[in-house]
C-alpha cells in the first residue's frame, strides 16, 4: 500500500479539501480559524501549508464565525459547508451555542476544537479542566449532547475512520447535524504513514430515501378522502429543492400551503395557493384553514410548537397529520401516518397514487384579505413624527429591495413579523435561524449568507439586544469584502420579552434598558460602534429617510448599517395565534392571576395525542 507520511493534522485538512459534493465542488468551502496554542501549531500548519486550495479565515469570535459556517450551509442547502477550528478550553467552548444551533437546524458545520494533551505528560497544560474522578474528561466532553457525531481523535490513524463518519453524517438528510472532532493538541502535530488512496477525491451525494410503498399508499388515501387539506411546508423543501415539485403537487390537487419559518420561500409569496406563515406567527389565512384541516400534510417539518400552536392550532377532532420527512424522528410525531422520505420523491410518488384528484377550492378571499393586512402594516406611516414600528421599517426595507434580496435574522421581535410579512420571491430569500433563536446569529449569520450566495443582497435585520450580543463579525464583514447591509432597530432594550413579561401579567422589568437596574441611562452610539468597525454606518430618523438609506446601503461596497429608533411596544394584530408560556399559579399580581385563567383557557385547546 502506497503511503504518505502526514501530521494528523495534515491529514485532515488534506482529506477535507478533498471531498467533493454531489455537483463536483468541494463539500467544505474552507475553514473559519482562531489559534490558541491548542490548534496553532498543529492545525494552524497545515491550513497555512492548503493555502488557497482549501482557506483560511480569521474571525473574532469563535461563535460568531461557527455561526457564518451554519448561515453558509442553510443558504448552501446543505450542500456545502465550513469547518471551524479553535483553540482549547474556552476558545473550544465559545463554539457550543453554535453547536447547538447547527443541531436543532439540521445543518452540517465541521467543528475541529484542540483538545488536552492525549499522551497527558505536560497535564493540566493551560486551560485544561481537570476532573477529579475521570481522566477522558474535558470541556470538549459537552460537545456529546449537541453533536450529531462527537469522536476525539487521540491517535492519527483515528482519522481514517472518524474522517469518512464525519462527512457521511453531515451529507445524510436525516442524520444532517454538526460534526465535532475534538483534537488531541499532541496528535495534531503526531505524523503517521497514512495511505494515499484515503486522500483521493470522494463525492458525497446526497442520499434521497425512496418512501416505502405501503406509507405511500396510506398517505395517498388520507389525501384522497381529505375535504379540508393543507400542506405545512418546511426545511426539508428547501433541503430537498423540492420547491418545484412542491409547487406541481399543490397545484394539481389543489392543496394550499403554508409555510414555517424554515419552509419560508417554498412557494412565491403570491403564488395562489401559498397562504403564508403558519402558526403562533402565521397568517390569518393559514390558521383558519389549519384550524379546519381534516389532513395536516407536513412537508421536512419538525413540528416545533411554532409551527402548531403549541399543538392548539389543528382543531379539527378529526383530523390526521401526515408526516414526509427523511428524518424517522419527525415521522412518528403525534400519532402522524409517518412516511420516510426524501420530500421530492414522497410527493411524485403520492401525486401518482393521486392521480387527477383535486381537493375542493378554498376561498380565495382568505388569501386576498391577508395580504390586504400585510400592506396596511407595512405602509409608510402618515404621521411621519410618531417612532416607526417594526412592521413599518420590514416593510421599508422590503420596498428597498428586488427578488434578489435576502432577509436574514434569528430573535427578539422581528422574526415572527417577518414570518407573517415578508414577502419571498425565491428560495432562499428568507433566511431565519429560528429552531435556536440565537441572538448575535444575525450578523455573522448574513456574513455566511453572503459566503454562500454572493450574487444576493443580503440585508440583516436585527434589534438592538441581538446587536449587542454579538457583532464583531461585521468587522470580519468588512476585512473579507463581504458585504452586507445591517438594519438595526434600537428599541431600547429586549422589546419582546417585555411584552411577552406584560402578557403573562408581569410588570415591565428587566428587559428595556429603562426599566432595568441602572446608575446612568444607558446611551450607545451605534453608528459611532459599527463606523468603528469599518461599516458605513447611519442613523435615519423616519420610514421615508430608511427607504433612501436602503438604495445608499443597495449602491455601497462595503458593509452598511443603518440605525433607526422604533417603538418597543406594537407587533401586528393580524393572525397570529397561542403559544404555550407557562404563567404562575400562584402570584400577588392581579394581572398574573387574570393571565393564570386566560392561560388555563387556552390550554383545554391543547392536544397532545
Ligand atoms: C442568546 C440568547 N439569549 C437570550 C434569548 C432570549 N431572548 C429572545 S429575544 C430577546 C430580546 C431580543 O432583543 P432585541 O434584539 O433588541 O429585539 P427586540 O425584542 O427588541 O425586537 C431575548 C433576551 C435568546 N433568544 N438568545
Ligand atoms: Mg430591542
Amino acid at each position: 500500500m502506497k503511503t504518505v507520511r502526514l501530521t494528523a493534522a495534515q491529514a485532515l485538512v488534506r482529506y477535507c479539501s478533498t471531498q467533493l459534493n454531489e455537483e463536483g465542488v468541494p463539500f467544505l468551502a474552507g475553514c473559519w480559524a482562531i489559534f490558541g496554542h491548542g490548534n496553532v501549531a498543529g492545525m494552524g500548519e497545515a491550513l497555512y501549508a492548503a493555502g488557497d486550495k482549501f482557506p483560511t479565515w480569521r474571525a473574532h469570535n469563535e461563535q460568531g464565525m461557527a455561526n457564518a459556517a451554519v448561515a453558509y450551509a442553510k443558504a448552501s442547502n446543505r450542500k456545502r459547508a465550513m469547518a471551524v477550528t479553535t483553540s482549547i478550553g474556552p476558545g473550544a467552548l465559545n463554539l457550543a451555542t453554535s453547536c447547538a444551533l447547527a443541531h436543532v437546524n439540521r445543518l452540517p458545520v465541521l467543528f475541529v476544537p484542540g483538545d488536552v494533551f492525549a499522551n497527558r505528560a505536560p497535564d493540566p497544560v493551560l486551560q485544561q479542566l481537570e476532573d477529579f474522578n475521570d481522566g477522558a474528561m474535558t470541556v470538549n466532553d459537552a460537545f456529546r449532547p449537541i453533536s450529531r457525531y462527537f469522536d476525539r481523535i487521540q491517535r492519527p490513524e483515528q482519522l481514517l475512520t472518524a474522517l469518512p463518519r464525519a462527512f457521511a453524517t453531515m451529507t445524510d438528510p436525516a442524520d444532517c447535524g454538526p460534526v465535532t472532532l475534538a483534537f488531541c493538541q499532541d496528535v495534531q502535530a503526531e505524523a503517521y504513514d497514512y495511505p494515499v488512496e484515503f486522500f483521493a477525491p470522494r463525492e458525497w451525494h446526497r442520499r434521497r430515501p425512496r418512501p416505502g410503498l405501503r406509507e405511500v399508499k396510506v398517505a395517498a388515501d388520507a389525501i384522497r378522502g381529505a375535504k379540508r387539506p393543507l400542506i405545512v411546508a418546511g426545511g426539508g423543501v428547501l433541503y430537498a429543492e423540492a420547491t418545484e415539485t412542491l409547487r406541481a403537487f399543490a397545484e394539481k390537487h389543489n392543496i394550499p400551503v403554508g409555510e414555517t419559518q424554515a419552509g419560508k420561500g417554498a412557494l412565491p409569496w403570491d403564488h395562489p395557493l401559498n397562504l403564508g406563515s403558519v402558526g403562533v406567527t402565521g397568517s390569518a389565512a393559514t390558521n383558519a384553514v389549519a384550524a379546519e384541516a381534516d389532513v395536516v400534510i407536513g412537508v421536512g417539518t419538525r413540528f416545533q410548537d411554532f409551527t402548531t400552536g403549541s399543538w392548539s392550532l389543528f382543531q379539527n377532532p378529526n383530523r390526521r397529520i401526515v408526516s414526509i420527512n427523511a428524518a424517522p424522528f419527525d415521522t412518528h410525531k403525534h400519532n402522524a401516518l409517518p412516511l420516510i422520505a426524501d420530500a421530492k420523491l414522497a410527493l411524485e410518488e403520492i401525486d401518482g397514487l393521486l392521480g387527477d384528484h383535486k381537493a375542493p377550492d378554498i376561498d380565495a378571499a382568505l388569501k386576498s384579505d391577508w395580504i390586504a393586512a400585510v400592506d396596511a402594516v407595512t405602509a409608510a406611516p402618515k404621521d411621519g413624527n410618531a417612532l416607526p414600528t417594526d412592521m413599518q421599517v420590514i416593510g421599508a426595507v422590503q420596498r428597498g429591495l428586488d427578488e434578489n434580496g435576502v432577509v436574514v435574522c434569528a430573535a427578539g421581535g422581528l422574526p415572527g413579523e417577518l414570518h407573517k410579512l415578508w414577502k419571498t420571491s425565491k428560495p432562499n430569500g428568507y433566511h431565519l435561524e429560528y429552531g435556536f433563536s440565537t441572538m448575535g446569529y444575525e450578523i455573522a449569520g448574513g456574513l455566511g449568507v453572503k459566503m454562500a450566495l454572493p450574487e444576493r443582497d443580503v440585508v440583516v435585520m436585527v434589534g438592538d439586544g441581538s446587536y449587542m450580543m454579538l457583532n464583531s463579525e461585521l468587522a470580519t464583514s468588512v476585512m473579507l469584502g463581504h458585504k452586507i447591509t445591517v438594519v438595526l432597530l434600537d428599541n431600547r432594550g429586549y422589546g419582546c420579552i417585555n411584552r411577552l413579561q406584560i402578557k403573562c401579567g408581569g410588570a415591565s422589568f428587566n428587559n428595556l434598558i429603562d426599566t432595568a437596574r441602572h446608575v446612568v441611562p444607558s446611551s450607545i452610539d451605534f453608528v459611532a460602534h459599527a463606523a468603528s468597525m469599518g461599516a458605513t454606518a447611519e442613523k435615519v430618523g423616519s420610514i421615508a429617510e430608511l427607504e433612501e438609506a436602503m438604495k445608499r446601503a443597495r449602491a455601497s461596497d462595503t458593509s452598511h448599517v443603518i440605525l433607526i429608533d422604533t417603538d418597543p411596544m406594537p407587533t401586528s394584530e393580524e393572525g397570529g395565534h397561542w403559544w404555550d408560556v407557562v404563567v404562575p399559579e400562584v402570584s400577588e399580581r392581579e394581572e398574573v392571576r387574570a393571565a393564570r385563567a386566560d392561560y388555563e383557557a387556552k390550554r383545554e385547546l391543547q392536544r397532545i395525542d
